[in-house]
C-alpha cells in the first residue's frame, strides 16, 4: 500500500534514529537497509514506537511510499551514495525527491542534484548534525537545493529538526579552544582540574557555548583506574574525517582567506605525525621558559579568555565570508542571519553569539566582513591588547598556537589599506613579465628590470 510519507535508506546510528524522530512526530516511515537484519533489528526494536513499514527491497520501499516519494538516505558517504542514488532513480518518478542526508562533499551534491535534474527528480543535500542523539531528538538539519524539491519535504524536516548547527567552522573553534588548554597548560603550568574551574568560569560570560561547557567536562573527568585526569591519559593524535579539509580546499577554490579553519586542519595533521615529533622533540631545540608570577598567571589567563573571544569572532567572521563567497559562486541565495540561527540548536557550535551574528546581517544584510558590524568591531578592540599579549607570550615560551596568530596576522592584514602585496607585484613583473597595475594611474604596467629600466604599458596597443 502506497500510504508511507518519507522512506529511509540506510538503517545505521543515523539513518535509524531519524527513522525514529521522524515517526515520533507521526510520520509513517517506511524503511529499508542493504542488509536484510539490520532492517529486522530495527523493526524488532522500534516497531512499537511509531508507523514504520520494513521493506527489503527497493522496489517495495517505492511501493510502500504515498507519491509524490520523498526518500531520505542516510548510507556511507562516498561511493554508497551515488550507488543508492543509481538504483533509486530507476524506480523512481518524476517528482518524488532524494535527500542525501550523508557528510557529502558539496561538489558531489552538486553532481547528483544535476543528475537528478535530468530525470525529473528532485534533490537535497542536506548535512546533519548533532550526531545520534541529534539525530533522535533535533539534529541541525542544512538543506540545500532546488526550492521545489525543499518546499515539498520542508513540513517534515521542520518537524524533526533542533528547534531554536556540522560544520567547518567548528573546527576553528575547536582548534582554538585546544589551543588555549595548550596555552595554560604549557605556559603558565597549570593543571587539568584548575583549567576545568577556567573553562567552567568562562562558559559563564561571553565564551558561553556547548563546546567551551563540554571542555570544563572533559578537564574534570577523572581517570578510574589511576586517579588522574582523564585527559591527560588521552592520546594527543586528532582525526579527521574531511569536514574540515573539504572547507579549506573550497575556501582555496573560492580564493576566501579561511585561515582558521584550515590551520586547524593542519594542527590535527601535525598532531597525527607522533612518531616524528616524538623522535623531534629529544632534537630540537625551542626556548627557555621563564618562571611566570602568581600575578603574571592570573593576568594572562585572563588575557586567553579575551584572545579566545576575539580568534572566534574572526574564525566565524571567515566562515561566514566563505559562505558568502559561495553563496554568490553557486547562487544559493543563503539568508546569513537565519543560517546563523539554525546553528544556535542541534549542533556543536551552538554559542550564545550566533544571535549577535543574526543581528549584525538583519542590520546590514549586505555585510561584507563580520568583523564591520559594530557589536564585534567593539568586541575585537577591546581584546585585541589581551589577543597581542597571549601571542607574544606563545611565542616566547614556545607554545605553537597557529589558529591564534593566523587569525591575529588576518586581522592585521584585514585592516590595512595597504599590505605588501606591491613588493610581490613587482617581483612577479620581474621574474615572469606578469605586470602591475599603478596606484597613479590606470593601465597594466611592465617594467623592462633587467634591460633598460623602461616601464611600458601593456593593456594598450
Ligand atoms: P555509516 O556511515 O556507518 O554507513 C553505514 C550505512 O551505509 C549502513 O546502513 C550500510 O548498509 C550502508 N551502506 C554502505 Br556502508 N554501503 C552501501 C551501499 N553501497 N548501498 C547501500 N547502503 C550502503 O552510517 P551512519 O554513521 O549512520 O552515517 C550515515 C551518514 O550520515 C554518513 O554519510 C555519515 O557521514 C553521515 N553523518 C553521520 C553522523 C554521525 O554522527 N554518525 C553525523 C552526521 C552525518 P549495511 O548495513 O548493508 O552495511
Amino acid at each position: 500500500m502506497a500510504e508511507q510519507a518519507i522512506g529511509v535508506v540506510g538503517l545505521a546510528t543515523m539513518g535509524m534514529n531519524l527513522a525514529r524522530n521522524l515517526a515520533s512526530h507521526g510520520a509513517s516511515v517506511a524503511v529499508y537497509n542493504r542488509t536484510r537484519t539490520r532492517t529486522d533489528e530495527f523493526m524488532s526494536a522500534y516497531a512499537g514506537e511509531g508507523d514504520f513499514h520494513p521493506a527489503f527491497t527497493l522496489e517495495e520501499l517505492t511501493k510502500a511510499l504515498r507519491p509524490p516519494r520523498a526518500i531520505l538516505i542516510m548510507v556511507k558517504a562516498g561511493a554508497p551514495v551515488d550507488e543508492a542514488i543509481d538504483a533509486l532513480s530507476l524506480i523512481l518518478k518524476p517528482g518524488d525527491t532524494l535527500i542525501d542526508g550523508g557528510n557529502s562533499l558539496f561538489h558531489d551534491t552538486r553532481r547528483r542534484a544535476a543528475v537528478a535534474a535530468q530525470r525529473g527528480l528532485g534533490f537535497l543535500g542536506m548535512g546533519v548534525s548533532g550526531g545520534e542523539e541529534g539525530a533522535l531528538r533535533g539534529p541541525s538539519l542544512m538543506p540545500g537545493g532546488p526550492r521545489e524539491s525543499y518546499d515539498r519535504v520542508q513540513d517534515l524536516l521542520k518537524a524533526i529538526s533542533a528547534k531554536v548547527d556540522h560544520n567547518g567552522i567548528e573546527y576553528a573553534d575547536i582548534q582554538l579552544i585546544a589551543e588555549s588548554y595548550d596555552f595554560l597548560r604549557e605556559a603558565l603550568g597549570l593543571d587539568a582540574n584548575e583549567l576545568a574551574a577556567i573553562f567552567r568560569e568562562w562558559n559563564e560570560g561571553e565564551l558561553q557555548s556547548y563546546l567551551i561547557e563540554i571542555t570544563a567536562n572533559v578537564l574534570a573527568k577523572r581517570d578510574d583506574g589511576a586517579g588522574a585526569a582523564l585527559v591527560d591519559q588521552i592520546e594527543d593524535e586528532a582525526e579527521q574525517k574531511g569536514t574540515g579539509r573539504w572547507t579549506s580546499q573550497s575556501a582555496l577554490e573560492l580564493g576566501v582567506p579561511l585561515t582558521g579553519i584550515t590551520e586547524a586542519v593542519f594542527a590535527r595533521m601535525l598532531s597525527s605525525q607522533k612518531r616524528e615529533r616524538v623522535t623531534a622533540s629529544s632534537i630540537l631545540a625551542g626556548p627557555s621558559r621563564g618562571n611566570v608570577t602568581a600575578s603574571e598567571r592570573a593576568s594572562l589567563v585572563d588575557d586567553m579568555r579575551e584572545a579566545l573571544y576575539a580568534a572566534k569572532i574572526v574564525a566565524y567572521a571567515q566562515g561566514f565570508e566563505h559562505l558568502a563567497a559561495g553563496s554568490k559562486e553557486y547562487r544559493w541565495s543563503l539568508d546569513l542571519g537565519s543560517l546563523a540561527t539554525i546553528w544556535r540548536g542541534g549542533c556543536i557550535i551552538r554559542a550564545k553569539f550566533l544571535n549577535r551574528i543574526r543581528d549584525a546581517y538583519a542590520e546590514q544584510p549586505e555585510l561584507a566582513n563580520l568583523m564591520l558590524a559594530p557589536f564585534f568591531e567593539d568586541a575585537i578592540a577591546s581584546s585585541q591588547g589581551a589577543w597581542r599579549r597571549v601571542v607574544k607570550h606563545a611565542v616566547d615560551a614556545g607554545v605553537p598556537i597557529p589558529a591564534f596568530a593566523s587569525s591575529l596576522a588576518y586581522y592585521d592584514g584585514y585592516r590595512r589599506a595597504r599590505g605588501p602585496a606591491n613588493l610581490i607585484q613587482g617581483l612577479r613583473d620581474y621574474f615572469g613579465s606578469h605586470t602591475y597595475r599603478r596606484t597613479d594611474r590606470e593601465g597594466a604596467y611592465h617594467t623592462r628590470w633587467a634591460q633598460d629600466g623602461a616601464e611600458v604599458r601593456t593593456d594598450q596597443t
